[in-house]
């Protein structure tokens, strides 16, 4: 008989993790002696995270449970627990050739849904930081090389065909992949409950849902989103999926990975960078940030490329040439600032909006956030004809400076 996870599972409690922690050896053994202290810090959607510590002043040991549904401003529908399964085997692959880009992972329970990796308690989650107007050098070159690490080690590049495709068919991660198909790729189109926004982009989210043009490029996008098995990308590697400081840089929550299109994961990068970048506009951060802001489109592409450039001539099937690499990396690029477009517009007029433009005040609000709306279709449409990091980034300064 089949069960409802909703009513019979018993998510963790703080006061029960010491006992789980201590009935697992392996997990003890990454403490030091003594009484253990436990907080719940999860402050996601779909989590809740433990951070286990002997020592307060010390980082600990994270524990995350998945919980059997999502939950945005209130609302919430059920969720497979596997997706903690998908996470912790995207933690799995990626410490092979991308270690210093992920935390240190612990191990999975896959009865109690519970991944064990290393508490990051002394680095500060991206967005956080840029909200707050810190910049961090290298965050962007970090997330092109790891997205270039993907891209290589996780596809045909890296791994023999054989192997590729048993690894796909063990990444199929359905129900997330319905979440980003629905939310990010569809809804925003349409008239849906989930959607809104503030009144003052009305007239901008109905010309853009009723745009056939705007709606012809995301059928596009989705359905590459779909059928484009390209290597097991992050799939949600947006500024609040990285963690900056210490010297480091580090992508959580690979729980949305699956076999799709490299171009996803920069697009997530790029939409939260133009998002950022119409926050510190609005503020009227200081020169440096906002520069260090507009070089995170730039930055992570060079790196993207630079680090696929370092790894092609390992690549198993001399058949690709060098030449098959510049169109294929052309065709990641376009993809790119498809799927950016997408995800910024997503987090103006969707279900999941985004801390930069919603703590801000009125009228900064609504003018930021019709901006990145103005600059996500012009890279939608137009994406075709744009060549370059510069030519990207341009058309994203001249709507914030139109806007103004
Ligand atoms: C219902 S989950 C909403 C969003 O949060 C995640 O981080 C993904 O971005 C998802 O689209
Ligand atoms: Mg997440």
């Amino acid at each position: 008989m089949l069960t409802d996870p909703i009513t019979t599972y018993q998510p963790l409690d703080v006061g029960q993790i010491a006992a789980y922690v201590h009935e697992q050896p392996a997990l003890r053994g990454l403490l030091a002696a003594g009484a253990l202290q436990v907080d719940e810090v999860g402050d996601g959607n779909l989590n809740q995270v433990f951070v286990v510590r002997n020592d307060p002043a010390r980082p600990g040991l994270v524990l995350k449970q998945s919980l059997p549904w999502v939950r945005v401003h209130g609302r919430s529908w059920p969720l497979t627990l596997e997706r903690a399964r998908r996470e912790a085997h995207a933690y799995e692959i990626y410490q092979h050739f991308a270690a210093e880009f992920i935390p240190r992972y612990h191990g999975f329970d896959g009865e109690r849904y519970v991944i064990a990796m290393e508490d990051l308690a002394d680095l500060r989650v991206w967005r956080t930081a840029l909200n707050a107007g810190e910049p961090h050098a290298g965050a962007a070159e970090a997330m092109g090389a790891f997205v270039a690490r993907i891209a290589f080690h996780t596809s045909d590049f890296g791994l023999p065909p054989e192997e590729r495709k048993l690894q796909a068919a063990a990444s199929v991660n359905p129900e997330l992949c319905r979440i980003t198909e629905d939310l990010v790729l569809s809804e925003p189109y349409t008239e849906h409950e989930h959607n809104w926004h503030h009144p003052a982009l009305q007239a901008l989210a109905d010309d853009l849902r009723a745009d056939a043009d705007v709606h012809r490029e995301i059928g596009m996008l989705k359905h590459r989103f779909l059928t484009h098995a390209e290597a097991l990308i992050h799939g949600d590697l947006h500024t609040g999926s990285v963690m900056v400081g210490d010297g480091r840089v580090v992508a959580i929550d690979p729980e949305f990975a699956f076999y799709g299109p490299i171009g996803f994961d920069l697009g997530a990068l790029w939409a939260n960078a133009i998002i950022a970048a119409a926050r510190a506009d609005r503020l009227e951060r200081d020169a440096t940030f906002r520069a260090h802001v507009a070089a995170i489109l730039p930055a992570s592409w060079s790196a993207f490329r630079a680090e696929l450039g370092r790894l092609w001539p390992q690549r198993l099937d001399r058949f690709y040439t060098d030449a098959f690499l510049e169109r294929w990396v052309a065709h990641v690029w376009r993809d790119g600032l498809g799927y950016a477009a997408a995800e910024a517009i997503r987090r103006m007029i969707g279900y999941a909006h985004v801390s930069d433009i919603e703590t801000l005040e009125e009228p900064a609000r609504s003018s930021a956030a019709a901006a990145v709306l103005r600059a996500a279709r012009g890279l939608l449409l137009e994406r075709d004809r744009i060549d370059t990091p510069a030519d990207a980034w341009a058309r994203v300064a001249d709507e914030l400076a139109r806007s103004r």
